[in-house]
């Protein structure tokens, strides 16, 4: 089937770059936020995320008019959902913005569309999705009830991109394709295979949701191996960059690093969505999230002891994002451990984060200054190195030889 319109629902750091590239095959998308100051952003050609080359695809489609922002979706052939999906205090998932999403979507779907869910979701969470444009739209058939009868196609096809080279894995990577009918599947391939180079893979939805939440749990325990390796290792003065280089020599051994913990809305989150379906069984998953989610604690105490050799401790933290190279400061721990320091009154604290200009409304009171990294070295007693940001790579050691550096990437 020809898609000639797409509506993409979110423009974060999934669904800008997502409409983006669509507009970029020539296929007219509208960008759909709640924020006005975002969609006036886009439509000045503009972008409000740090991803290397948005800029670019972003400023070009907006010129010749294949992509433009506004407030609620219009009717288009396919509705593609990229919104957050978050967990509320107790680590259920909160499905709130995909019901919102669904509610707007229900208002100009109309018969042969096509509604993609990429949020990290549940699983079950396609199927909602279904129901809730259901509810809104008694006049439509939906294919969780009238299977391949269906007026509407609806599929999970999870985002795999990884922040910071995001517009390459958009493109490269495989997409597993989930589809509530196996139709709905290959519909969502048509579209799929518009821009994507790698292979496009059709499954259920339930399927398609568990096994983006298996990667990401994955990954978090993999991470948390690594965590619990830095904190025996410092019990047993090892250095643990050390041991893990040497562990990794061998063919079947791939140790990941260990860090200040785990950051970002994906691996920090998604996990819980296992957990929460299946406390019972899920007990590795669950520890892992415990193990990265203690490390900041661990650092910070790390940091503490550091400080108690100074008479007035000066700390600068380097990095505030969630990892190297962007912006992203959503679940970082680096901002936690920033933030614990000054609620400690530890010393007087320093945050550099050469991917912000400014702190955001939420930082203004938290008690550090952001300043430059030669300001932060030059006042500093105390170097906390918290991002591995490329910036922090090449500083000269020389500058550090009088202070005590704490890192926790294990980039000096
Ligand atoms: N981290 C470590 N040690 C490591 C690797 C990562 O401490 O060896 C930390 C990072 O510093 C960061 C956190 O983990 O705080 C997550 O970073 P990441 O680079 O592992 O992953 P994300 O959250 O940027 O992106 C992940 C990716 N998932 C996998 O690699 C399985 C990406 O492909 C997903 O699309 C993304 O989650 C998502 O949106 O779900």
């Amino acid at each position: 089937m020809l898609t000639t319109k797409v509506s993409v629902i979110g423009l974060g750091y999934i669904g800008l770059p997502t409409a983006a590239v669509i507009a970029s095959r020539g296929i007219k998308v509208c960008g759909v936020d709640v924020s006005s100051e975002t969609v006036d952003t886009i439509n000045r050609g503009e972008v409000h995320i740090v991803e290397p080359d948005l800029d670019i695809v972003v400023r070009s489609t907006v010129m010749t008019q294949a992509l433009r922002a506004t407030l609620a979706p219009e009717p288009s052939d396919v509705f593609i959902v990229a919104v957050p999906t978050p967990f509320a205090a107790d680590h259920q998932p909160d499905l709130s913005h995909i019901q919102h999403a669904a509610r707007a979507i229900a208002q100009v779907v109309k018969k042969g569309d096509l509604v993609i869910l990429e949020s990290t979701s549940p699983v079950g969470a396609t199927e909602k999705l279904c129901e809730w444009i259901a509810d809104a739209r008694a006049d439509l058939r939906l294919p969780h009830v009238h299977g391949e009868e269906a007026d509407v196609s609806v599929a999970h096809c999870p985002e795999r991109v990884l922040p910071g080279n995001i517009l390459k894995e958009l493109v490269d990577n495989d997409r597993i394709i989930g589809g509530i009918t196996r139709r709905c599947a290959e519909r969502a391939r048509d579209l799929y295979e518009i821009f994507v180079k790698g292979d496009c893979i059709l499954t259920t939805a339930r399927t398609a949701e568990m096994a983006k939440l298996s990667e990401n749990a994955f990954r978090d325990v993999n991470i948390a191996f690594a965590n619990e390796l830095s904190l025996i290792c410092d019990d047993s003065d090892i250095d643990v960059w050390e041991l893990i280089r040497l562990a990794n020599l061998h063919p079947r051994v791939h140790i990941l690093n260990p860090g200040p913990g785990v950051g970002g809305h994906c691996i920090a989150v998604d996990p819980w969505f296992i957990v929460s379906s299946n406390p019972e069984k899920a007990r590795l998953i669950k520890m892992a999230r415990t193990v990265n989610d203690s490390k900041p604690v661990f650092v910070l105490e790390k940091v503490a002891e550091a400080a108690d050799q100074f008479k007035e401790p000066v700390i600068a933290c380097l990095g505030l994002a969630f990892k190297a190279n962007i912006d992203d400061l959503r679940e970082s721990p680096a901002l936690a451990i920033c933030r614990d320091l000054c609620a400690r009154g530890i010393g007087e604290v320093l945050a550099v984060e050469p991917n912000l200009s400014a702190l955001p409304a939420s930082e203004q009171d938290a008690g550090y200054e952001l300043t430059s990294l030669p300001d932060a070295l030059q006042r500093a007693n105390v170097i906390v190195v918290l991002v591995d940001h490329d910036q922090f790579r090449t500083v000269d050691r020389d500058l550090l030889n009088s202070k005590v550096v704490v890192d926790t990437r294990g980039i000096y």
